[in-house]
């Protein structure tokens, strides 16, 4: 990139003159002038982790990457890539599982720009009399989790790309995770939003209210559109009571339906304060102990027999540890009578908690690469979706293993599909559609959902077709033309 002296341009903005043959319209010398030079990132080496997604499934190169510091500059580095008929993809931690947050490889001509929200991570404000924590849009979920926690309180969610992903993001993706079944999906968690809009004005929607009923709720607009609608700048979120006193349990169970019964079982004799009930397939359990191997780390399997099924249980509440501990320890006795589990472990300690979620967390990196659906049904019906499922699977490919792990208590399973080994798995993935539309045909009869909290991104824009009525595009695309009519947020993403 030339370095040099701000000039002005006829729009009296300051710029920064560039190579003239890489940069013909001028966009990119009015971008630096607005982001400062070193945030407007144009060499391959600086730009290709912006260009790749996290499973390196999805690359599509930019014009450049921008990386606003502030509300203001986002707004009119918007407005300039508006005014020039450029693309803007909203990016925050790039841990999209579909394709989300990289630009496409066909833009069909149309040039585009990855808009970075990672240097706009401050934390604007905590009102811990509200319960309440307005953030900026690039703040990483660890650090507010964090900050909640110093000011004695929970911000819920919770999810293994914690330490990268980031707010924006999360909202963009209405991001679910370990903690849906007590507190909800992201949506449940936000009160305001400050969104840049396609035209690079500035909505300030930051409020902290619980109740406010004066028409169409437009944040909701925002939650979930996967940065097709506009920029998520900042956001005030819920904060919650910090328990004082946590369980975690390992759950061996015959089955997926004993999996369900024993999460009624459980709800029922202790409430609200089962926050996370995860199901995982003995088969992940093994990926996870041999890719830690591999990686030199030894994760000793937590029962000492063998299961096909296990759920990781967490229970949480104020008052003393003994007295949740006691009640826990009886709500899995009055289980283990009644013959709905297996065997159960319950952590001891802080450190073998973290231990029996780290197998948890671990799965994904373990399940790098596989014909992965992230799929929902009714709670009561998973253990149809899983026996149904692999049955048709199985009846059309052979051998193939269901590496099934997730949100059970949310009716959200990762239906993973491999084979035993790396090169038959590879096989199989080259026949990913195939293996969609068996498992999509399970759902639709179990009337489920193809994305329950991935999102569509690139990966199942076309799928989701086949899948939502013509209303429902309809409706989706008025909003879409209304907000954005130049098509310019994030293209080839969802519509
Ligand atoms: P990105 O990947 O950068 O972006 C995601 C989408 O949001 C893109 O479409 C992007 O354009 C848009 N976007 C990003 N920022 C903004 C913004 N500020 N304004 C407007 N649009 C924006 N997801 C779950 O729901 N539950 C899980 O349990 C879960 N676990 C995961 C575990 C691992 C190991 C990985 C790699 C991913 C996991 N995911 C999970 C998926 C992913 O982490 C989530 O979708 C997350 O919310 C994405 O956040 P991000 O900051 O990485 O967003
Ligand atoms: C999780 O729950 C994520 O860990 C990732 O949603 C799911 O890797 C996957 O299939
Ligand atoms: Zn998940």
């Amino acid at each position: 990139m030339a370095g040099g002296g701000a000039n002005r341009d006829n729009t009296g903005m300051a710029t920064i003159p560039h190579d003239a043959a890489a940069d013909p319209s001028g966009l990119l010398s009015r971008l630096a002038a607005v982001v400062g030079e070193r945030n407007l990132l144009t060499s391959a080496a600086d730009t290709a982790a912006y260009y790749t997604d996290w499973r390196r499934a999805f690359s599509g190169a930019g014009l450049a990457v921008v990386r606003p510091g502030s509300t203001e500059e986002v707004a009119q580095v918007v407005a300039l890539c508006a005014a020039a008929g450029v693309a803007v993809v909203p990016q925050s931690g790039n841990t999209s599982l579909v394709g989300g947050s990289v630009p496409i490889a066909a833009a069909g001509g149309r040039a585009q720009v990855v808009l970075s929200l990672a240097r706009m991570n401050r934390i604007r404000a905590l009102d811990a009399l509200n319960d309440t924590v307005t953030v900026e849009a690039g703040c990483v979920l660890q650090a507010v989790q964090q900050a909640a926690s110093e000011a004695g309180r929970l911000f819920p969610l919770s999810l293994a790309a914690e330490g990268s992903c980031q707010i924006g993001g999360n909202l963009s993706t209405n991001a679910g995770g370990v903690g849906v079944l007590r507190y909800g999906n992201t949506r449940d968690l936000v009160l305001g939003l400050e969104v840049v809009l396609p035209d690079g004005r500035v909505w300030n929607g930051l409020k902290g209210l619980r109740k406010d009923n004066t028409g169409y709720d437009l944040k909701h607009l925002f939650v979930g559109a996967e940065g097709t609608l506009g920029v998520i700048t900042a956001a005030v979120l819920k904060l919650f009571p910090k328990p004082s006193a946590s369980c975690t349990a390992w759950i061996a169970v015959r089955d997926p339906l004993q999996a369900v019964e024993l999460l009624a079982a459980l709800r029922a004799r202790l409430g609200d304060r089962l926050t996370a009930f995860e199901l995982i397939s003995r088969v992940c359990l093994d990926s996870v102990i041999a890719f830690t191997k591999a990686k030199g780390t030894a994760t000793p399997d937590p029962l000492p027999g063998r299961h096909d099924w296990y759920v990781l249980a967490e229970i949480t509440d104020g008052g003393a540890q003994a007295a949740l501990a006691e009640r826990t320890e009886a709500a899995l006795m009055e289980c283990a009578e009644a013959g709905i589990l297996a065997d159960v472990a319950l952590a001891q300690s802080e450190a073998q908690a973290q231990a029996l979620w780290n197998i948890r967390e671990t799965i994904p990196e373990a399940q790098f690469a596989n014909v992965k659906h992230d799929v929902s049904v009714p709670v009561s019906k998973i253990p149809q979706l899983v026996d149904e499922g692999m049955a048709a699977l199985r009846a059309k490919f052979p051998g193939c293993v269901g590496y099934i792990f997730g949100h059970i208590g949310d009716g959200n399973l990762h239906y993973n599909i491999g084979m035993a080994d790396e090169a038959g798995t590879r096989a199989l993935m080259a026949q990913s559609k195939a293996v969609n539309a068996v498992v999509y045909e399970v759902l639709a009869r179990l009337n489920g959902s193809i994305s329950a909290e991935h999102g569509l991104g690139q990966l199942k824009r076309e799928e989701i077709r086949k899948h939502k009525s013509a209303l429902e595009f309809e409706l989706m695309e008025r909003i879409k033309a209304a907000l954005d009519p130049q098509g310019l947020m994030n293209p080839g993403k969802v519509l």
